[in-house]
């Protein structure tokens, strides 16, 4: 094990297991999770799930929506950390197209595939592949539900409380790519964390990017900084999403937001310059990030004045 993996395992608050009871975990984990996912057809999609829905609003409330970084530009001081925020700049056009991928038809279908607690049970798929990870209840699953929001009958599960994805889940997206919701670190993280994580992180060669959530309200705490240079340390190319941003004042958001410039800027090597801002309960940044996965696992071709990674 890394030091760093020694270092991460010290943040996990782990509670002990007796064999049996990991037995019966592990036997679980290749089973399909029938209590959790399935069909759901009362869950209707977010009344801005759907690019066309959000361009109804007003022009500059679908800018925000858009990309929720242009709120902030206002209070940002010219040259002072605000240059990388536009990095990723896709046309409207790019963010529709992108958005066909999230629209299951028969041909494209979008469902949760298996689970896995150890990396033996993560089947390799060649199609990419994109990871979300971050401390337990930043908002993995919720952003993961946002995205495929309309795709109704993918059931992604949003505990109350934290520590509830246990596994590593995987959703297929047609022939496009797969997306993998891991297991949260920290507060209640499960005590194979880091084998589980790390070795998944290192070993999967489909992996395209890791996006590592840190919760927009709360800042970068100890356990990020530590996943952070994980990840930079295994030459992973990742990108960091503040979650959350609906939560608190603008002034505090933009504190967050320079601290995870800061530390982009000057602690790492392999992550994308530019940090995502999501609200899953808002919509805030999801059609963006929709399209840069779309952008990064290949599947689009940005337009030729769009701005991409
Ligand atoms: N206000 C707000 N709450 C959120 C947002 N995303 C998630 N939450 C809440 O945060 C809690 C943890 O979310 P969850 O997605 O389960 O986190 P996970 O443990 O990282 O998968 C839940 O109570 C969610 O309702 C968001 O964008 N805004
Ligand atoms: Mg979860």
């Amino acid at each position: 094990m890394t030091e760093l993996a020694v270092q991460f395992t010290a943040h996990l608050n782990c509670t002990s297991r007796c064999p049996s009871e990991m037995n019966v975990m592990r036997a679980c984990s290749v089973l399909r999770p029938v209590v959790l996912l399935g069909p759901a057809p009362w869950r209707r999609a977010h009344s801005l799930a759907s690019f066309h829905q959000a361009s109804q609003l007003p022009k500059k409330k679908f800018q925000h929506l858009l990309f929720p970084q242009s709120a902030l530009e206002a209070h940002l001081v010219r040259g002072a950390g605000g240059m990388n925020l536009q990095l990723f700049q896709p046309s409207d056009e790019d963010i529709a197209r992108a958005e066909k991928l999230f629209i299951p038809s028969p041909k494209h279908k979008i469902d949760y595939s298996f689970s896995a607690v150890r990396m033996e049970h993560a089947l390799p798929i060649s199609q990419p592949e994109v990871c979300f990870i971050g401390r337990s209840n930043v908002g993995k699953s919720s952003l993961i539900r946002a995205l495929f929001s309309l795709a109704p009958d993918v059931e992604v599960r949003v505990s109350k409380t934290p520590g509830h994805t246990k596994k590593m889940n995987f959703f297929t997206v047609g022939k496009a790519f797969t997306l993998v919701d891991m297991p949260g670190y920290g507060y209640k993280a499960p005590r194979d964390f880091v084998d589980m994580v790390e070795s998944y992180l290192q070993t999967r060669r489909n992996l395209v990017r890791t996006f590592l959530l840190v919760d927009g309200s709360v800042g970068v705490q100890e356990a990020d900084r530590v996943a952070i240079e994980m990840c930079d340390e295994f030459g992973l190319p990742f990108v960091v999403v503040l979650t959350k941003i609906d939560k608190g004042s603008k002034g505090v958001l933009l504190t967050h937001l320079l601290q995870v410039q800061e530390v982009i800027e000057k602690r790492t090597t392999c992550c994308y310059p530019q940090p995502f801002l999501v609200s899953s309960t808002q919509f805030s940044g999801i059609h963006l990030l929709r399209c840069f996965i779309a952008h990064v696992t290949g599947n689009i071709l940005l337009t030729s004045d769009a701005k991409g990674s």
